[in-house]
């Protein structure tokens, strides 16, 4: 297996702790003295740079959310004159104002660095050829991706998003063996390549790099059947720097953080605790070589957890565990937590169902509902009704027992639910808070 950069990917734990608590210093002084906010901040904390020395400071700093960037919008986070801000790109609030983020030239030769090793990491190689149908623009998924394909000297095919049966014929026509976009959108691929004119032994593809939204085991186990590649999964922020802050490698057991520019922790978003390895918590970045948009302990409301031994691949960068969803993304349901991939997982473990599916919240009476949209195989629609009430028992019953909650399950026939060419839409809350 190859590595991209052996130095930082292999580096002993002890040296790479040496490595960040440097940088860390550095950083802290950089925003202390650079961005208004952050100073005012340590010093309500009663910090200084000098309190921090070594990575075992970190703990004592205050945390970043999404609501700082948007007190300060667009660029009052900057740590850089404007003249030294070569690119911005924004993702989309969930309310109001849009998060914006900037990088210096050294940010973006950064980035590329960083997805570089993603797609060495993935299995993707120079003789590739990269189709990047994540969305370009002010989306960090599609140019993040490029210039990091460009970077290891793959062929680089900027499609972006959408225009599926163009994607399908330039898969064919160039022989594209790497696909990067949301796995709701390689699911929608696989599915209309069926419907082309073409046939999966006329395309080439090897290795799909799969992110920016949640997806399960089950639904990578489909994915690597329906299109014949190898789905890897990739995470990102847009705020810690877009797609590349970890990647998993080819042996697919967790996704490898760049810890020497991203340092994460995990903790307890009720008590902001740090976590222990090994426990799901809420997963944190500091970025401590990012110039134009630098974090301190920014928290991504993400789930997961962290392990910290030495991976098959020789590579000793931490692991983060595919995300369980996000803090925020979590339904109360009736006073049950609910995520959407538990759902899904359900829904996969069945042959009958489709992976296409969608939550409808609502209340009524002051109770909350809960319906379930799921797609099912035409034949069912062909049989005896009572085939299709004997699936929805069984659907039911199977969530039930997994979430302890009742669920008004619809089945509806394929294709009805509205696909995504960008991040999938689980759900629909109509309840009014
Ligand atoms: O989604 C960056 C990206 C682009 C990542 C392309 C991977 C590939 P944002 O739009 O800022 O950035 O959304 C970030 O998406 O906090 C997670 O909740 C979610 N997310 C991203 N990657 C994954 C993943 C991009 N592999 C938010 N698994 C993050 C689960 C993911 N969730």
């Amino acid at each position: 297996m190859t590595i991209w950069n052996r130095h930082f990917e292999c580096m002993e734990r002890e040296e790479m702790r040496v490595c960040q608590g440097e940088r860390l210093r550095d950083m802290v002084e950089r925003i202390y003295y650079n961005v208004p906010f952050y100073r005012e901040k340590l010093q309500q904390h009663g910090l200084t740079p000098e309190d921090v020395q070594t990575i075992d400071d970190l703990k004592k700093l205050p945390f970043t959310t999404k609501e700082d960037l948007r007190d300060n919008y667009p660029f009052g986070m900057f740590a850089v004159p404007q003249s030294e801000v070569v690119r911005v790109h924004a993702s989309s609030g969930t309310t109001g104002k849009p998060t914006v983020v900037g990088y210096t030239r050294r940010d973006l030769s950064m980035w590329s660095e960083v997805v570089a090793r993603c797609l060495i990491g993935a299995g993707a190689e120079k003789h590739d050829i990269v189709q990047i149908a994540y969305g370009y623009g002010l989306f960090t998924g599609g140019l993040g991706l490029h210039y990091g394909a460009e970077k290891i000297g793959a062929v680089t095919i900027p499609i972006s998003g959408g225009n599926t049966k163009k994607q399908i014929q330039l898969m064919k026509d160039f022989g594209s063996s790497v696909l990067c976009c949301t796995p709701s959108y390689a699911l929608y691929l696989a599915e209309s390549i069926e419907e082309s004119p073409y046939s999966l032994n006329e395309l080439n593809l090897r290795v799909g790099v799969f992110g920016a939204e949640p997806w399960t085991e089950e639904m990578r186990k489909q994915i690597e059947a329906k299109l014949k590649l190898r789905a890897i999964d990739i995470y990102g922020l847009s705020e810690v720097i877009g797609p590349g802050v970890s990647c998993e490698c080819e042996v697919q057991s967790g996704m490898h953080i760049h810890e020497d520019h991203f340092i994460p922790e995990i903790i307890d978003p009720e008590t902001l605790e740090p976590l222990p390895p090994g426990e799901v918590g809420e997963l944190v970045f500091t970025t401590v070589t990012k110039e134009a948009l630098p974090l301190l302990r920014y928290r991504t409301k993400d789930l997961t957890r962290l392990h910290y031994e030495t991976c098959k691949c020789g590579r000793t960068l931490v692991r983060m565990e595919k995300c369980k969803g996000r803090s925020d993304d979590m339904m109360i349901i009736r006073g049950v937590n609910v995520f959407p991939s538990q759902i899904e997982s359900v829904l996969l473990e069945m042959s009958e169902t489709s992976p296409h599916y969608l939550l409808i919240v609502d209340r009524a009476n002051n109770l909350d509902t809960l319906q379930l949209q799921v797609e099912v195989e035409d034949a069912f629609f062909q049989d005896k009704i009572s085939q299709l009430q004997l699936l929805r028992n069984k659907i039911q019953m199977n969530i039930e027992s997994t979430l302890g909650l009742s669920v008004d399950v619809k089945l509806v026939e394929p294709k009805t639910i509205e696909r995504s060419e960008g991040k999938a839409k689980r759900v629909i809350d109509n309840r009014k808070f």
